[in-house]
């Protein structure tokens, strides 16, 4: 697999000129209060969020999302490209600084003020109907960037979930660590397993993370392209049944240990009948 961590600008540029445009085209699914396609993928992600994580399918239902959606920026916007991954080893523990926040070649960065609304780049404008969690409410795109949070998508621990014999431990290995760190280091709706594809960093994320699970298949595809296990519902109020954060490798010096202070703020996830 050959790696490129930078694309050109122009390559860049037609990605985020394709999911602008799934961001102005008019709902096709009209499911929760979805308007546009960009919404109508959030809202899928929304309605089928207890089901596909905590379970056997979050690694498949997973890549077979992205891949709908790069579908979607192909046949909807002509977008001729393929789904960029966010190579996250790189820039674990300085998301602040990821040349994916770039406001004109990325993603715009860091949410400011109290909003947290993202402040440059092509998704400024955007109002996003759906989140944070199952509340329906016309947002801006947010973030909340916690570059030690980020840390935990770590080159270490990414390759300790490759070295997983067996689907389950690496399934539960990447959902724990390297899924958990993007989507907690990026923080707000990236942060909110319910909603997080409201942000359009979601699909670069996830596809990091199939990524993952490619290269593990290609170790022996044989018996890895088609292993799977687990349970068939999941739930976020269950417990998580794998390791979270990698609390056996040390932070590096000046960063607090994980699930200590200066963390992310608490995620919502009020189930639909407590949502007003
Ligand atoms: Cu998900």
């Amino acid at each position: 697999m050959t790696q490129r961590h930078t694309l050109t600008n122009v390559e860049k540029k037609a990605y985020l000129d394709a999911e602008l445009c799934l961001m102005n085209k008019p709902s096709k699914l009209h499911i929760r209060a979805s308007r546009t396609i960009f919404d109508d993928f959030q809202a899928a992600h929304v309605l089928l969020t207890e089901i596909v994580h905590y379970a056997g399918q979050f690694l498949p239902y997973h890549r077979l999302f992205v891949w709908a959606h790069e579908e979607a920026l192909r046949r909807e916007c002509g977008y001729r490209g393929a789904q960029p991954y966010w190579n996250e080893t790189i820039d674990a523990g300085s998301f602040s600084t990821s040349a994916l926040l770039d406001p004109v070649f990325g993603f715009g960065g860091n949410g400011v003020g109290a909003s947290r609304c993202i402040a440059d780049g092509p998704f400024v404008n955007y109002t996003n109907t759906l989140g944070p969690g199952y509340i329906i409410n016309d947002h801006c795109i947010d973030r909340t960037i916690t570059d030690f949070v980020s840390w935990a998508g770590h080159k270490q621990y990414a390759d300790r979930c490759l070295a997983k014999a067996n689907w389950l431990d690496f399934s539960f290995c990447v959902e724990g660590g390297p899924h958990n760190a993007g989507h907690g280091g990026v923080g707000s709706q990236m942060g909110n397993p319910i909603s997080s594809p409201g942000d359009p960093l979601f699909y670069l994320h996830h596809a990091y993370l199939d990524m993952l699970w490619a290269k593990w298949q290609a170790v022996n595809p044989t018996v890895r392209l088609t292993e799977m296990g687990g349970k068939n519902l999941g739930g976020l109020s269950t417990e998580f049944p794998g390791e979270l954060f990698p609390t056996d490798i040390p932070p590096p010096p000046g960063f607090p240990g994980f699930g200590g202070p200066g963390g992310p703020p608490p995620v919502d996830l009020s189930r639909p009948s407590d949502v007003p």
